[in-house]
């Protein structure tokens, strides 16, 4: 997402360029609002509604009839264009809105009313029948003349009525000051310290001399007790601190706190409970980023979703993808791998590494001797292919080998061997957007150097690892590996264009 985030800044910075007529940002001291006609009181004028939404104004408000059977929040709006946003200035969004019948939360938005649509600002109050009043302070981002204030109405199974009055965007308001709560000056480790690990806290303080610390227990009990370890200015927080180690404890336990300087810590665990989680979690995430097959409810609660980008309208699919205009003249098939992040592209290096990561996981387990090959066994990362008699890490890492495979760049046509750095839509992904719903044309991008590298050391892996579960596809990957080698070895320096950012990362 950072990925995203740089690319879609730079291209507001290029719109506001280019942007001559804009008037300069007024002095942040004074409060200019930009909403023209929020209180409604003769005319809509210059609202704008979607077409399927029929707006009135009713005792000084604005109301619109919503129909229900829409997709999308956004697919009935109203709104207000031609904001003007001055970058690093602070606003003062408020509204007072109602809703018939209650149990709606309408998306109150400022953004970009052109693409990229980039959304600045966004709440979703649940809006009541006698209605409320709605305040948020938030920073612009971005310069731009072409914001708009919008309320996004639809996305509900039955008709509504949405009604609003005083929307307000106050420029030059003071900024809303951020106090974090960073708690008690005994700083420790909340997630848990491993039994046999490391233990250390530090003790944000005045003094410059060794302070007594005690480690107690859930019962409040004394159970090691040591002094701290002057340290001086920790350079990156500018605050005077000491360090506190007590790794020689090692029982396990939940409730502990540490107590120094007249301060208590928060409680912390020691034990490898959290751990455990955190390491199937990271492993089974994999799963939900898959392309090209549904993700199920069973597996992962809460995260089923259709397939994507599989060639069913309205998506263009993923199994007859061409190059980029004047790239080449053919298309390949590849549909599966792992979305890389909240837009629907995939790449082959992030995808490479990432597979690398999860069969050297395998492969150390087989090796290491700390390993445990059981542990990433089948049927422990609940995934479609638990039960095949495969260890899951394995099933999860070839789906994205499998895409890395199709990403070659086939016999016999220019730079064969090497892999294709990346596919992904044309434009920017309209977000939040499912898979499945993406309408926009898909494109193979340049093949470059470190994607055929990635290809290769890859699929050099998988063919050592695969071997004693599949002969084919180790001896499939093994002969992809070494063409991707020596393809990298004649083409050692095509790398990706730094201009080519449009719809998916440089
Ligand atoms: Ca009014
Ligand atoms: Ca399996």
């Amino acid at each position: 997402m950072k990925r995203r985030r740089t690319t879609l800044l730079t291209t507001a910075a290029l719109v506001a360029a280019a942007l001559v007529t804009v008037p300069a940002g007024p002095a942040a001291a004074d409060e200019v609002e930009q909403v023209k006609n929020g209180t409604f009181d003769d005319s809509s004028a210059p609202w704008w509604t979607t077409s399927n939404v029929t707006a009135e104004l009713s005792a000084g408000q604005l109301c619109a009839d919503v129909p229900g059977g829409t997709a999308n929040r956004w697919d009935a709006a109203v709104g207000q264009n031609d904001i003007t946003l001055v970058k690093g200035e602070s606003y003062r969004f408020s509204f007072t809105a109602s809703g018939v019948p209650e149990g709606h939360a309408p998306r109150a938005l400022v953004g970009l009313a052109v693409e990229p649509y980039d959304t600045y600002f966004e709440a979703s109050p649940a809006v009541s029948v006698s209605g409320d009043t709605y305040t948020y302070t938030f920073t612009s981002p971005v310069d731009t003349a072409q914001g708009q204030v919008g309320f996004q109405l639809g996305g509900g199974a039955d008709p509504w009525r949405f009604c609003m009055d005083d929307v307000s965007l106050l420029g030059g308001v003071p900024p809303e000051v951020y106090e974090p709560d960073t708690g008690p000056r005994v700083r420790v480790n909340q997630v848990a310290y491993l039994p046999a690990g490391p233990k250390n806290a530090t003790l944000v303080t005045d003094s410059t001399e060794p302070m007594p610390w005690q480690l107690r227990n859930a019962d409040g009990r004394t159970v090691a007790r040591g002094r701290s370890v002057p340290r001086g200015t920790d350079v990156s927080s500018g605050q005077n601190v000491q360090s506190i180690d007590f790794g020689a404890y090692r029982k396990r336990g939940e409730g502990f706190t540490l107590v120094a300087d007249g301060q208590t810590s928060r409680p912390f665990d020691i034990g490898t409970a959290a751990y455990e989680g955190l390491r199937a979690d990271a492993l089974k995430y994999y799963y939900t980023q898959r392309s090209g097959i549904e993700i199920l409810g069973s597996l992962r609660p809460g995260y089923a979703r259709p397939a994507g980008h599989v060639d069913v309208a309205p998506n263009q699919g993923d199994g007859n993808v061409p190059c980029q205009p004047g790239l080449c003249d053919y298309t390949l098939d590849v549909t599966g791998g792992w979305y890389d992040a909240g837009d629907h592209g995939k790449y082959v290096i992030n995808g490479g590494i990432a597979t690398w990561e999860l069969l050297s996981t395998y492969e150390r387990s087989l090796t290491a001797r700390t390993g445990s090959p059981g542990r990433l066994a089948d049927g422990t990362l609940d995934i479609p292919e638990s039960g095949n008699k495969v260890p899951d890490i394995l099933d999860e890492a070839r789906w994205e080998l499998e895409f890395l495979l199709k990403m070659q760049v086939p016999a016999g046509r220019p730079l064969a061997g090497m892999a294709h750095s990346k596919i992904h839509d044309e434009q920017w992904t309209g977000l939040p957007l499912l898979p499945s719903q993406d309408p926009q044309k898909r494109e193979l991008h340049r093949p470059t150097t470190q994607a055929t590298l990635n290809l290769a050391a890859t699929a050099a892996q998988a063919a050592r690892l695969y071997r004693p579960y599949d002969r084919a596809f180790a001896a499939e990957a093994l002969k992809a590996a070494r063409t991707a080698w020596k393809a990298a070895l004649a083409h050692p320096d095509t790398y990706p264009s730094e201009t080519d950012g449009t719809g998916g990362g440089a």
